[in-house]
């Protein structure tokens, strides 16, 4: 028999396993002090994560299993700025590893019924025993699954000057109207010096080790960030050190770049702006604004 759990019985069953898991351990023969169902923390996931213009992010409600979404292009295709190999090798083993093992962390967890983005959004009310193990491989679902949306194969951006067939998507150029004001605002220019794209490429070279540089919307306005390891905005400023809906991505993992760029990641980062998918990164920022 499959037991159906709606939303509201899925947040109740996590926090109360979570609360559990945080009880602290006693002797055997000692029963751990009993927690009206009233008096559990609540963690509510929000409805939407704001990711929802970037649809499917490797998620089979019908199976409540992570699965690796498809490329939306082939691996050479953002050549020059990444080449083919690391396409292949990030997404075919490291990203397929995350999906395994965040199917592994979730089994026999309610959680499982939950939206990759929506488990990290309620990440900190997750039951100790598998959280850090949800931080590390739910999170670098989700962070890959967005990397691989927010890029394109190269082509100059569609500035909407009806030289680009509207339903091919061009990495490249400049974000449109209006978050190319948004970034203005917030950070003086876009691609002048010490504008938004050094900035950006600050935070994507002084993250020490492993971890991501991001764009967020948060307050109506854009800031930007990084995280270490997998961790993505949307587990909060507590855990991730970074709050916020990301609506831009980078992974700055060496696995990212090391065939091709070795130990030189500005280099990467340099040439990765002819990648970016800034239609896509206005949707979000359109969500996130809502
Ligand atoms: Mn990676």
């Amino acid at each position: 028999m499959t037991i159906q759990l709606n939303r509201r019985e899925v947040i109740a069953l996590a926090a109360a396993a979570s609360a559990a898991a945080a009880l602290p351990r006693m002797s055997v023969a000692q029963p751990g002090p009993y927690i009206p169902p009233e008096k559990l923390p609540v963690f509510e996931p929000p409805e939407d994560s704001k990711l929802g213009p970037l649809g499917d992010l490797g998620y089979d409600a019908e199976k409540k299993l992570m699965v690796l979404p498809k490329l939306p292009y082939a691996f050479g295709d953002l050549e020059p700025s990444i080449d083919a190999e690391t396409m292949e090798i990030h997404h075919d083993r490291h990203h397929k590893a995350y999906v395994d093992n965040a199917n592994k962390a979730l089994e026999g967890s309610p959680l499982a019924a939950l939206r990759p983005d929506l488990i990290l959004t309620m990440l900190a009310g997750a039951p100790t025993k598998i959280r850090e193990k949800l931080r590390n491989n739910v999170g670098g679902h989700v962070n890959h699954s967005m990397f691989w949306k927010l890029m394109a194969k190269p082509g100059g951006g569609d500035k909407g000057d009806g030289k680009h067939d509207a339903k091919v998507e061009v990495g490249g150029g400049e974000p449109p109207f209006p978050l190319m004001e948004a970034i203005k605002l917030t950070f003086g220019s876009f691609g002048a010096k010490d504008g938004f794209k050094d900035q950006f490429a600050a935070a994507a070279t002084s993250r020490f080790g492993s971890g991501w540089a991001w764009l967020v919307a948060r307050d109506k306005g854009l800031a930007i960030c990084s995280t270490a390891n997998q961790d993505n905005p949307l587990m909060g400023s507590e855990m991730a050190g970074c709050t916020g809906s990301p609506i831009l991505g980078l992974d700055v993992w060496e696995h990212a770049y090391y065939l091709k760029y070795r130990n030189k990641r500005a280099d990467y980062v340099t040439t990765w702006w002819n990648v970016v998918n800034w239609s896509k990164v206005a949707q979000l920022y359109a969500a996130a604004m809502k």
